[in-house]
């Protein structure tokens, strides 16, 4: 009975080196996938965090707004802390800090997001929101983002504010970026 010649072939399999061979082309082929895949969680998050901070920054901004048709705050008293009017307000208010303050995602018992009750869950001994001695709980705090208010007269108009909000969060290999919107409120609850 004869052999088959093809078929002696397929039996001798592969040699030791044709194997390793294989193993390392497998082997670049999985780095090299890893690292695409690695590259694309990396633009995922930073893009998810660009989205957060663009979100905190007009919120803040949609905010003032509301807080002026609202009458939650007179327009003299949307002012950053020591250029706030009380003047005509029934309830004092310290104004926004000027500071990158941490972005809670509750604004405090005054209601108002970017004030320095903004993390705590209690008023202290002195029973005043607030202020030093608050209990603060800085896991409400969004982490590595932080934000600023800048509130001004436009022109020197005492009825027109411009408000700059810049929002300041986590890039790329620990690098940190940041993002401002700027809006305008006047004295007027019909405008804008
Ligand atoms: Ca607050």
């Amino acid at each position: 009975m004869s052999q088959d010649p093809a078929r002696n072939c397929g039996e001798a399999g592969f040699t030791l080196i044709e194997m390793t061979i294989a193993i390392l082309i497998l082997t670049i082929g999985l780095l090299a996938t890893a690292g695409a895949v690695t590259y694309a969680l990396a633009a995922s998050n930073m893009s998810r965090h660009v989205t957060d901070a663009k979100l905190m920054t007009t919120a803040v901004l949609e905010q003032m707004q509301t807080l002026r048709n609202a009458g939650q705050l007179t327009f003299g008293q949307i002012a950053n802390a020591g250029a706030v009017d009380n003047s005509d307000a029934t309830t004092p208010f310290a104004g926004f800090s000027t500071a990158f303050e941490p972005v809670s995602i509750v604004p405090g018992t005054d209601g108002i997001y970017g004030t320095p009750d903004d993390l705590s869950i209690t008023a202290g001994a002195d029973g005043i929101w607030g202020n030093a001695d608050d209990v603060r709980d800085n896991t409400l705090a969004r982490p590595n983002f932080a934000r600023r208010i800048e509130i001004s007269f436009l022109d020197g108009n005492i009825n027109l504010r411009k408000i700059v909000v810049t929002t300041r969060f986590p890039g790329q290999n620990g690098s940190i970026y940041t993002i401002a919107g700027t809006s305008y409120l006047n004295n007027d609850l019909n405008q804008n």
